[in-house]
């Protein structure tokens, strides 16, 4: 079987995680577990960017060396995904030797081949970006933009790499394969990008100006450009483990798709022999006030302080409800506390209290069997079958919000069925036929709520687990076997009570 092979984009170590990083590492988790679910056998890599100008000046500040400032920082990013519940197999970074052989190895074959070459460059360089401008990026008043900091013109021999060769090969390549690129109208301005002609890459820094960086196998006076290094992680963390590569997708923000992953990454791999991944997913931005949320950004409230009050899963659950991926969504604790009260505590916190207080009160806290399939029940089986098959096809297209959203209507279509049934009123008859049908809603109730969070176990999975284990329940080993509605819980034994979540106390206000 061909392994589902999954990245994110390596994060810099120049500033602490944020917001952005997190979202993404759930995101690609989100898509990683529903992978595992269906079947594949999934290989999910994350990890750090840690060499550049950027890092070299962080620690230079501090009077420490890059490599110790790196380990600081790539730790913390470490410690976000214990604390986000992200199930990745690897973590490169791109200070390790595996990654630096591999680097090194694809230099060597590309220059060997003629696909690198040393030449004169005179242009003007943007520290802050650590790229040779164009005249392109000038603003109208022939200025530069505020985003290459400070500019210089120089002149300095370097290394190019011959990205124009290559440029009608990718036109046609993205014209065969429309979905490379998701969402589609993505691909549409990558097509547009390349309507200009291509610059070749310059590749190198001589080390003088930068020693913090991988020095070129061919030429050791020199070290490899940035995205050149970092873009190789997706193949080198797999080099040595047969069958992984290529990735089946790349998950990476809307910021660096063009021209670094778009652009030069297949030139990169086409140039050098290997194969293309399968596709790229491309995610947009965090947002607070109308800016992309960074560092810098959000200071009065870390949204990652959330995952504390909250819980974990509160957090992974508002991330992927609230951002429709590929669009930007802004982030605030209002619309977060909205969704924690009204889908997580509400929709389903209640269920989960009701099936566990009324089969404890009604029942001696044992499931009992349906016995009666009255209209009531047989529309919400029916509604069952069309939110699974229509959330399966969703989470396939990447549209999870959506699918969270029919995940939710149907814990709202079984909390009404409740009101509809009134167990409690059931409870007080002794008629056998008001006894039956006491029973049939408590299974009822019970086995909607098993099916609902087996459908959103990808994003919620220590919530998953504790609803299961408070309803006696040990699910198969088969995902796709847990979805059919039936007699799974017949007999279980329930706890009496579940805390999920809580509501915010009175006192937690606004930051
Ligand atoms: O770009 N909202 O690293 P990085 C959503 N090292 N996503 C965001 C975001 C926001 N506000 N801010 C950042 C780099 N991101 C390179 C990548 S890959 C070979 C090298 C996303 O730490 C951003 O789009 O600046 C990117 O995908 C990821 O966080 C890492 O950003």
């Amino acid at each position: 079987m061909k392994s589902f092979y999954i990245t994110t984009a390596i994060d810099y170590v120049n500033g602490s995680p944020h917001l952005g990083h997190a979202y993404e590492k759930v995101l690609t988790d989100v898509i990683a577990r529903f992978r595992r679910q269906r079947g594949d056998r999934v290989h999910f890599l994350t990890g750090t960017d840690e060499h550049g100008q950027k890092v070299q000046a962080s620690a230079r500040r501090l009077g420490i060396e890059p490599q110790q400032f790196a380990d600081q920082i790539s730790g913390e990013f470490r410690a976000l995904l214990t604390r986000l519940n992200i199930s990745n197999d690897d973590f490169i970074r791109t200070t390790e030797e595996r990654h630096k052989r591999v680097v090194r190895e694809v230099l060597q074959g590309l220059f060997d081949r003629g696909e690198i070459y040393q030449a004169e460059y005179r242009g003007f360089y943007s520290t802050r970006q650590e790229q040779f401008l164009q005249e392109k990026d000038r603003l109208p008043d022939g200025s530069w933009p505020e985003i290459f900091g400070d500019v210089t013109e120089i002149t300095e021999t370097n290394y190019f790499f011959k990205l124009a060769a290559y440029q009608e090969w990718l036109i046609t390549f993205l014209n065969e394969h429309e979905d490379f690129i998701f969402p589609r109208y993505r691909q549409k301005q990558v097509l547009e990008f390349l309507k200009e002609p291509l610059n070749d890459l310059c590749i190198s820094r001589p080390r003088e100006r930068l020693e913090w960086g991988i020095p070129l196998p061919f030429d050791p006076a020199y070290v490899t450009y940035v995205w050149f290094d970092a873009l190789i992680n997706y193949y080198s963390a797999v080099a040595d483990q047969p069958g992984l590569w290529p990735a089946t997708y790349h998950v990476i923000g809307k910021d660096i798709l063009v021209p670094p992953h778009a652009v030069y990454w297949p030139i990169m791999l086409k140039a050098a022999g290997l194969a293309l991944p399968g596709g790229i997913i491309v995610h947009g931005w965090w947002m607070t006030g109308g800016t992309k949320m960074s560092k810098s950004t959000g200071n009065a409230l870390n949204p990652l302080d959330l995952v504390d009050e909250f819980g974990v899963d509160a957090f992974r659950y508002f991330l992927i409800r609230e951002m429709n991926l590929g669009q930007d969504s802004d982030f605030t604790r209002e619309q977060f506390l909205v969704r924690y009260n009204s889908e997580l505590a509400n929709s389903l916190g209640n269920l989960v209290n009701r099936t566990l207080n009324m089969t404890t009160r009604f029942a001696a806290g044992v499931l009992p069997a349906a016995t009666i399939s009255e209209p009531l029940e047989q529309e919400l089986q029916a509604l069952w079958t069309k939110t699974r098959d229509e959330s399966l096809t969703l989470n396939e297209g990447f549209q999870f919000h959506t699918a969270l959203e029919r995940t939710m209507t149907f814990l709202n279509a079984t909390n009404a069925y409740i009101e509809k049934r009134a167990p409690w009123k059931l409870g007080k008859s002794t008629e056998a036929r008001d006894q039956e049908l006491l029973r049939t809603s408590l299974a009822t109730m019970a086995e909607a709520l098993r099916l609902a969070v087996a459908l959103m176990q990808h994003v919620t999975p220590a919530t998953t687990e504790k609803i299961n284990a408070v309803l006696g329940y040990t699910p198969g080993a088969v995902w796709s076997e847990e979805l059919a509605w039936g007699t799974k819980l017949d007999g279980a034994k329930v706890a009496e009570s579940l805390v999920l979540f809580p509501r915010p106390a009175p006192a937690s206000k606004p930051a």
